[in-house]
């Protein structure tokens, strides 16, 4: 994934007009654009086509999380719906994430960014890592936590870290990228704001500057 402006938008909206809307006024600030649940169920999978007319790689956010031969069909599905990555459980175990790499090119989740993430997941993160080193594009890591971020990368080396948290959920633009993470994930950042194009502009300027 090409880092010009290191943002991957997040589009947890779900009305698809208002969707092509956002990514028309802020192509220019992002570099990859990541389809979730919302808008998926609300519409349906070929907005990932439409999408593609912004011409940014396609991130599938279906943290997927199922049986390995499941988990191989969705992310399967994904691809030939024209999404260029699918995001992937790693809590699930090695078996899952190796099927899955089969499929699609895999971001896997090793850490969440909300505070929930430290009841189960942040104690396994370090070993989740290591198997997503193994097969995965990269990681997923939390932005509200810099700490993690900077150990998750001494353990995967150099993959592509993409990290959620920014703004709505605590964390400022920037704070992922300081750790060591490639890639800021922003949606209400950005999307839920007055004006989308002049905040996507401003976060752009800002991690230019780092
Ligand atoms: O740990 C994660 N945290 C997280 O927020 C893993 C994710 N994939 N996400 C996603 O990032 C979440 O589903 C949403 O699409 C985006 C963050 O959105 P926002 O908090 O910037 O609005």
């Amino acid at each position: 994934m090409q880092k010009n402006n290191r943002i991957i938008l997040a589009l947890d909206v779900e009305d698809s007009k208002r969707v092509l809307q956002i990514c028309e006024e802020v192509a220019e600030y992002i570099d990859a654009i990541k389809v979730g649940y919302p808008l998926v169920l609300n519409t349906s999978l070929s907005t990932i086509k439409k999408l593609k007319n912004f011409n940014k790689p396609i991130i599938a956010d279906f943290k997927v999380a199922d049986i390995p031969e499941i988990s191989r069909k969705i992310c399967e599905i994904a691809t030939k719906s024209g999404a260029d990555y699918a995001i992937v459980h790693g809590f699930v175990g090695e078996d899952v994430v190796k099927a899955c790499s089969e499929a699609a090119k895999i971001f896997v989740v090793a850490e969440m960014s909300h505070p929930g993430a430290k009841d189960f997941m942040s104690s396994e993160a370090d070993k989740i890592a290591k198997i997503a080193k193994k097969y995965a594009y990269g990681i997923v890591a939390p932005a509200t936590r810099p700490d993690r971020i900077r150990q998750l990368r001494k353990i995967v080396g150099d993959i592509v870290i993409i990290s959620p948290g920014i703004k709505a959920q605590g964390a400022a633009v920037g704070d992922a990228i300081k750790a060591g993470a490639d890639f800021e994930i922003i949606g209400r950042g950005i999307c839920a704001a007055q004006n989308p194009k002049r905040v996507a502009k401003d976060f752009a300027d800002i991690l230019k500057k780092l």
